[in-house]
């Protein structure tokens, strides 16, 4: 029997590549650019399945490319807001994604930003590599101390609570958590967090801020204007989940006026493009997106999306189906 024609759209680790190579029959885009919409027609329309990242957008207009399509869109990474879910299933194609193997480099990234805005290291570094640094002095680039001070997680999924295992037991944050379902009391005492009922009222207790919730419409500038009038003067908000979750313009303006502390992200809503007025904001740190850029993870993640290839063409349920 032939083997299923699989499309990967981005260059993956090299152990990946090869193992995929051993069980398919699979096309890269070796030129590793990012595909425009007709690239991406053009692969559900002539595959079996595709295996895309964050960087392709699966719209409405991308997935009807008419009766004969890709099965399956493996996709490499646990977010999935760039996949028009109403779409996929209009067509019956199967989404899975790749959870639980990025947890951890991702909780650990979240807790670099974390450290890097409020001990003010992003700024530091650029001030040695201008050649700007004079020298020491007790008042020079002075931070804030993150060890005791009281954390606030929104999305309390499987990254949120390895950044809370972290930061409860590496620094001994209060940890504060909101989620949309109730958390267990068995897994909130793991962690020694209290759940809070709404966004608008765990926002002024915190001193840190960390988002760990899904992007998509659903979430789409859940952290607004008025939200960040919310937090306190000198607290810091923390985005390794998606940039559309954050109104980019409004956290320009808190920065800028200095109603928050600072910010670190890791995602934007653009991305790769970065809104001009952030740049110009000394207390933010931006990351381009590396929350699970680690060998480890990368390669676990590819290994996912192959077990999920391989389920779905053998006939059975893949594990990590998430439409
Ligand atoms: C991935 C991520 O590297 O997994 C996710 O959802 O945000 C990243 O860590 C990226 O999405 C790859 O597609």
């Amino acid at each position: 029997m032939a083997r299923p024609r699989i499309f990967v759209t981005r260059r993956l680790p090299a152990a990946v590549e090869a193992k995929l190579s051993e069980r398919f029959d699979v096309t890269i885009n070796t030129s590793d650019r990012q595909l425009g919409t007709e690239d991406l027609r053009e692969a559900v329309r002539r595959f079996d399945g595709v295996l895309p990242t964050v960087t392709d957008r699966f719209s409405p207009e991308t997935l009807d490319v008419g009766r004969s399509h890709a099965r399956i869109l493996a996709n490499y990474g646990v977010g999935y807001s760039h996949i028009d879910i109403a779409s996929v299933a209009r067509h019956g194609i199967t989404v899975t994604n790749t959870p639980d193997v990025l947890s951890e480099c991702t909780a650990d990234l979240a807790m670099t930003l974390m450290l890097m805005v409020a001990r003010r290291a992003g700024e530091g570094e650029r001030e040695i590599r201008a050649g700007a640094w004079t020298g020491w002095r007790p008042t020079h680039l002075v931070g804030t101390r993150v060890s005791g001070k009281t954390l606030g997680i929104i999305g309390f999924g499987r990254i949120g609570q390895a950044v809370a295992h972290r930061a409860r037991l590496g620094f001994g944050m209060e940890i504060l958590v909101y989620n949309r379902s109730p958390v267990s009391p068995g897994t909130l005492k793991t962690y020694g967090a209290t759940q809070v009922e709404s966004i608008d009222a765990l926002l002024p207790l915190c001193d840190f801020v960390s988002l760990h919730c899904p992007g998509g419409a659903e979430n789409r500038h859940l952290i607004d204007g008025r939200r960040l009038d919310l937090m306190r003067p000198e607290a810091f908000l923390i985005n390794t989940a998606r940039g559309e979750v954050v109104d980019e313009a409004a956290l320009a303006q808190a920065l800028m006026f200095e109603t928050i502390g600072g910010a670190a992200l890791d995602v934007f809503d653009r991305e790769p493009r970065i809104n001009p007025q952030l740049r110009d904001c000394d207390n933010l740190v931006m990351l381009p997106h590396l929350g699970s850029a680690t060998r480890e993870a990368r390669e676990a993640m590819g290994f996912r999306a192959l077990d999920n290839l391989t389920d779905f063409f053998a006939g059975r349920e893949p594990r990590d189906k998430v439409a």
